[in-house]
Formats: C-alpha cells, structure tokens, sequence
C-alpha cells in the first residue's frame, strides 16, 4: 500500500473502532482497563500494510487494538474479544490486552510491558529457519525501551542475525511519566545503535514519512535478514486508559496525525473512505456488542 488515501482510509476505520470502544467502556462493557491506539495509527497501517500474515509476525503492547486490526484480523472478532464475548479471538481468554491472531501475523499483544518483545524474537528465528522470507517486527513504547528483556533482545538479534525488526512508538510517556524523566539518555535509538542495530527515524504525524520509512526498513529487514530498529513519533491522544482523568496531557501537544493527512487528500474521496470507515467500524462494534457473554469459565 504506497497510497496515501489507503493509509486514511484504514487509519481512519482503527480510529472509528477505537471511539466505538470507548462508548462501549463508557457503558461498562469492557471488562478491565482500555488503552487506545489513537494518534498511532498512520505509522502502525503504514509497517503492517508492508507485511502478511502468517509468514509475517508482529507482537503488541498493552495497546495493540489497532496492530490487530492492521494485520487483517476480522474486526468483529477482535471486537467480541475487548467485550468478552463468545465470538471474540480467542474466546475472551484473553481480552483487550492480550489479542491475537496468529494466521493473519498477529502474534499478539502483551500486558507485561515489554513482555512482547522477546517473543518476536522468536518468530524472527522461526521465520529464519522456515527460509520463506518472512520477518517478525515487535511494536513497544519509549517506557518498555527500559526494560531489560527489550535490551537482552536486540543483543540476541544482532548475535543471531534474526530478520526483526524493532518499533518503538515514542509517544514521551509511560503512563503519565514523561519519558525525559524516566529515561537516562534522551536519545533511545542511540541505544540500539550501540547493539549494532540498524536504526531508522519515522514521523509518525506525516503519511509520506510514514509510507517512505516503512517501505525502506521492512525491505533492508527482509532482504538482508538482519535486525533494524525504528524510532516512530507518535502523539498519545488520550490519556493512559480510557477514562483516566490525563490532567498531565495538558503539557503535550495534541495534533492529530490523521487529520494532517485528510488536508493533504481531496475532499471528496476523504469524506468517503472516512464515511465508509467509521460505517464498517461501527457494524464490527455492534455486531459484537449483539454476540452473547462468554462463560467465566471458558472450556479450555
Ligand atoms: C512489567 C510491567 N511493569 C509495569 C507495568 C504497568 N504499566 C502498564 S503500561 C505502562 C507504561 C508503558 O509505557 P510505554 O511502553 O511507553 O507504552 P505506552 O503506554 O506509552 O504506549 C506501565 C508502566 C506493566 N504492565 N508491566
Ligand atoms: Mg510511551
């Protein structure tokens, strides 16, 4: 996908199903905390619209609705999962925080910050071994950068040349702590840097930025089966779960990434995709909404 409408089209359904979920939360029907994707969504669509499922694998954060969604997994079904319906991926075993999709690429998500990482590095030796060119590429934030199993990662790849590729959303926060005060060292893909990584820089506000850098980090991954790591920016529009009282928000700035993408489109095929978007994500909400509860005791 090198098309900027694609990209608004497809960020703009995460985004719609996101804004469905939290009315959902709202009324109490996701069970546990929520955390949304919003403001990520141009930097995720553009990586995982370069990858397929299940040669590819990629592994989330607590905050991984819309990687899931990116990979092509049925929307009603990752739905039903947030909600603890019957229908859900993995029958509401595992909920918001822990979707996964395996044959569509999605390896899946993981409560434990950082938790996800070493797990891609996993399906990074899988995909070596199997010899079929897939890569696995592990999306965390700036927080779970301090984690030492996200460390102890990018030594193993280097170590093992594995074809993964690092993500690392830089939203400048970790919870509510900024990440300049919780970080020792500003600069995180200097760290990476110093593994022998690869390191690249995307702009996660600008579609361009986002469709050009995805294209070139995915292919060196792939075609020299060595590890890279990718720094996206990428704003936070909501604060750490929904419902959460963000008064710290009010010292980050708030653009939007995908409205800067609608000024650059026409008019009228924006107003489509978007209207066609939010359509399809609120069928996917509603459809799973309508599905009954699972079980609380889930036959395993
Ligand atoms: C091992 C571990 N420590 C702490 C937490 C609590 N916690 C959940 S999310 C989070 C912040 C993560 O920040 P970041 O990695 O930047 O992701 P973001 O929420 O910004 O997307 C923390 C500390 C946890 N879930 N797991
Ligand atoms: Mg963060």
């Amino acid at each position: 996908m090198q098309n900027l409408l694609d990209l608004y089209a497809k960020a703009s359904f995460i985004r719609a199903f996101e804004l469905h979920i939290a009315v959902a939360a709202e009324a109490g029907h996701v069970p546990g905390l929520v955390h949304l994707c919003c403001g990520a969504e141009l930097a995720e669509v553009a990586i995982c619209s370069l990858l397929k499922g299940p040669r590819d694998q990629v592994t989330g954060s607590h905050r991984s609705h819309g990687l899931a969604l990116a990979m092509g997994a049925d929307p009603t079904a990752v739905a039903a999962e947030i909600l603890g319906r019957k229908g859900g991926l993995s029958k509401a075993r595992g909920g918001t925080q822990h979707l996964i999709a395996q044959r569509d690429g999605f390896l899946g998500s993981n409560g434990i910050v950082g938790g996800q990482v070493p797990i891609a590095a996993g399906a990074a030796l899988t995909a070596k071994m199997m010899e079929a060119g897939g890569i696995a590429v592990t999306f965390f934030g700036d927080g779970a950068a301090n984690q030492g199993a996200v460390l102890e990662t990018m030594n193993l790849a280097v170590a093992l040349e594995l074809p993964l590729l690092f993500v690392m959303e830089n939203n400048g926060l970790g919870q509510s702590t900024s990440s300049d005060y919780a970080s020792g060292g500003a600069d995180l893909s200097a760290r990476a840097a110093s593994f022998g990584l690869k390191t690249a820089l995307m702009d996660g506000f600008d579609g361009i930025d986002c469709l050009r850098v995805a294209k070139v980090i995915t292919d060196y991954v792939r075609n020299s089966g060595k590890p890279a790591f990718l720094e996206a920016k990428v704003p936070r529009l909501s604060g750490h779960y929904f419902g959460e009282k963000a008064d710290y928000l009010a010292h980050h700035a708030a653009e939007d990434p995908i409205e800067y993408l609608c000024e650059s489109l026409s008019v009228g095929a924006a107003a489509r995709a978007k209207s066609e978007a939010e359509q399809a994500a609120h069928d996917a909400v509603t459809d799973a909404m309508n599905m009954s509860e699972a079980n609380a005791e889930v036959e395993l």
